[in-house]
């Protein structure tokens, strides 16, 4: 019988637990690891993107990424979609160039998690590129300009409503 309650508890919290994210505006959030995350539909400039995830939902904000496991797994998600486009993340080096922080903590990607596509980030052809997008083709990242529409990642902590 012990067994049993201990079973239904264990049961309740999964139940909870699985709808701790928001429902987006077109997709519903996805959680990982005590994060939920929405992959927009609509494309915007990186400014505009920020703007966006921040109005998305309370304590949101256009994504960090701070390992190799969230990484892969937002990787894996994109390419579930089949969208086929690049989407913007949160790093930024708009206020010092070469160095990329991320926009939400302002913590530099130096002393967190870097993923760089070889070669970036290159500052192609001298245009500014002060923002970052993460490659659908593997998921590594590149330096581009701000001003690109394009898609975006939100994250959200789970806790934080
Ligand atoms: C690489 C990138 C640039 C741009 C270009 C098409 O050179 O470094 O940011 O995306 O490809
Ligand atoms: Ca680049």
């Amino acid at each position: 019988m012990l067994n049993c309650s201990i079973l239904f508890l264990v049961l309740i919290l999964y139940c909870v637990e699985g709808s701790r994210c928001p429902d987006g505006e077109f997709d519903k959030w996805k959680e990982f690891r005590g994060f939920c995350y929405h992959f927009s539909e609509r494309s915007a400039t990186w400014r505009r993107a920020k703007e966006a995830c921040t109005r998305a939902a309370e304590g949101s904000y256009i994504a960090d990424i701070l390992s190799e496991e969230e990484n892969n797994w937002i990787f894996e998600r994109l390419n579930t979609y089949h969208y086929y486009e690049d989407y913007y993340i949160g790093a930024t080096d708009r206020e010092w160039e070469g160095h990329f922080v991320w926009e939400n903590s302002g913590e530099s990607l130096d002393d967190t998690y870097t993923n760089w596509n070889e070669g970036e980030p290159n500052q192609h052809l001298d245009t500014p590129e002060n923002c970052a997008e993460m490659k659908i083709s593997n998921g590594k990242w590149n330096d581009i300009p701000c001003d690109i529409v394009m898609r975006y990642v939100c994250k959200l902590p789970v806790y934080e409503k």
